[in-house]
C-alpha cells in the first residue's frame, strides 16, 4: 500500500534530496525503493514505487507532491475550457511513459519469482485532485461539478480514464503480474452518483488492460456501500478498508469474489497481543472468500515501526501453513 517504504530508514536515505515525483521518474531509484520493503519484510509481492498523479505529470499537467500535504495542482480544472486545455496536452505516448516502463522492467528482473503489482488512480480520485487543486476532505468542488455541469464532468472523467488506463497498461506491458486501481476517495459518493457519474469511467480505465490477461484489484476507502458496484466495473478482486469486517464484505459480494484487506493501520501501534489477535481475526474472516490477498486496510503510517510490519508478515505466513 501507499507509503510502505516511508517507515524505513533506508527509504529516507535513498530519497534524501530528491522530490517525490522525480523519484518516481528515476527508473533505478524507483526500482530500489520498490525492492526495499520486499527485502526487509519478505512479503509475497511488491507494489511498484510510483504515485497516482505520475501520469498527470507525464502528460504535462503542472502537479507536485508537497511533503506533508500530497498532490497539489497549479491550475485546478473547473470549466469546459480547462478540460480542453487538458486534451491539448496530447496523449500519454510510449515515449512519455518510458521512465515508468524502464522502472518496472528493472524491478521485475530484480524480483525474480516475486510478482510485482502495478497500479493507477481511478478517474474519480484523479478528478478530485484536479478539480480541488489538492487534497480535500469532502471533495465538495468535484461533487458540485459532477451535478452542476455533467457534460464537463463526463469529459474530464473520460480524459482521466484514458490517461490513467494508458499508464496502467504500460506497467503491465513492462511486466507487472497484476494491476490495481485506487479509487481512494470514492467513499465520498452515494451509490447512485457512483453508478451514474463514475463507474463508466472506471470501467473504461480498466478496459485499457483487459486484453492483457492480468488480474485486477479495485480499492477504495469508505466504500462499504460501493463494493458490488466497484466489482461490477470489471475488477477481479475487491479491496476492503478497515471499516467493514471481511466476512461481511464477502457476503455483500455474494461469496464469489476474492477480497483484499483489511488489517487496521491503527493497530500497528497497539501492543503485539492486540495486533496479533486482530490479524488472526482478519484471516479467519477472509477465509470464506474464494481468495484473500492479505494487506492493510489503507496505507502504512510513516511512523510505523518496521519490525512490527515484519512480524505481521511472519504471522500471516505461519497461519497460512498452519503452524500457529
Ligand atoms: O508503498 C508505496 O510506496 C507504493 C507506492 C504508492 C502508491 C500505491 C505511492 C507512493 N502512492 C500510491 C498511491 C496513492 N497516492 C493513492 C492511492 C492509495 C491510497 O489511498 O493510499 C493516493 C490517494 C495518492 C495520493 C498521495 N500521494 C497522497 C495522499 C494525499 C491526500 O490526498 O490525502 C500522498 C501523501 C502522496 C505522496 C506519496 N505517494 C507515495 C509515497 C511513498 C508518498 C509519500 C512521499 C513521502 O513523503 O515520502
Amino acid at each position: 500500500m501507499r507509503q510502505a517504504g516511508r517507515s524505513l530508514p533506508e527509504y529516507r536515505a535513498a530519497r534524501a534530496g530528491t522530490a517525490m515525483l522525480d523519484s518516481c521518474l528515476d527508473p533505478a531509484l524507483a526500482s530500489e525503493l520498490t525492492l526495499q520493503p520486499v527485502r526487509r519484510h519478505g512479503v509475497d509481492a511488491g507494489i511498484f514505487f510510483s504515485d497516482i498523479v505520475v501520469p498527470l505529470r507525464l502528460v504535462g499537467v503542472d502537479v507536485e507532491i508537497k511533503p506533508g500535504v500530497g498532490p497539489v495542482i497549479a491550475d485546478p480544472v473547473r470549466t469546459a475550457d480547462d478540460v480542453a486545455r487538458l486534451r491539448d496536452l496530447g496523449p500519454l505516448t510510449a515515449e512519455r511513459l518510458a521512465p515508468v516502463a524502464e522502472g518496472v522492467a528493472l524491478t521485475v528482473a530484480a524480483l525474480g519469482t516475486t510478482p510485482l503489482i502495478g497500479f493507477a488512480g481511478a478517474p474519480f480520485t484523479l478528478a478530485a485532485y484536479l478539480v480541488e487543486g489538492g487534497p480535500s476532505r469532502d471533495h465538495l468542488a468535484a461533487r458540485t461539478l459532477m451535478h452542476a455541469d455533467p457534460a464537463v464532468w463526463d469529459d474530464l472523467l473520460t480524459w482521466a480514464a484514458d490517461v490513467t488506463g494508458t499508464f496502467l497498461r504500460a506497467q503491465v506491458e513492462a511486466g507487472t503480474s497484476a494491476a490495481q486501481l485506487f479509487d481512494s476517495w470514492a467513499g465520498s459518493l452515494s451509490l447512485a452518483d457512483y453508478e451514474a457519474r463514475v463507474a463508466p469511467a472506471s470501467a473504461r480505465a480498466l478496459g485499457h488492460v483487459r486484453d492483457l490477461g492480468v488480474r485486477t484489484v479495485h480499492f477504495g476507502t469508505g466504500t462499504s456501500e460501493l463494493l458490488v458496484a466497484m466489482r461490477d466495473v470489471g475488477a477481479d478482486v475487491v479491496g476492503v478498508d478497515h471499516r467493514l469486517p471481511l466476512d461481511e464484505a464477502v457476503r455483500r459480494l455474494g461469496g464469489t469474489t476474492p477480497v483484499q484487506g483489511n488489517i487496521d493501520p491503527a493497530l500497528l501501534f497497539a501492543p503485539w497481543p492486540v495486533l496479533e489477535a486482530h490479524v488472526r481475526d482478519v484471516l479467519a474472516r477472509g477465509a470464506g472468500a474464494p481468495g484473500h490477498v492479505v494487506n492493510l486496510g489503507h496505507g502504512v503510517p510513516p511512523e510505523t515501526d518496521p519490525d512490527v510490519l515484519t512480524r505481521v508478515v511472519r504471522l500471516v505466513h505461519d497461519v497460512e501453513v498452519g503452524e500457529a
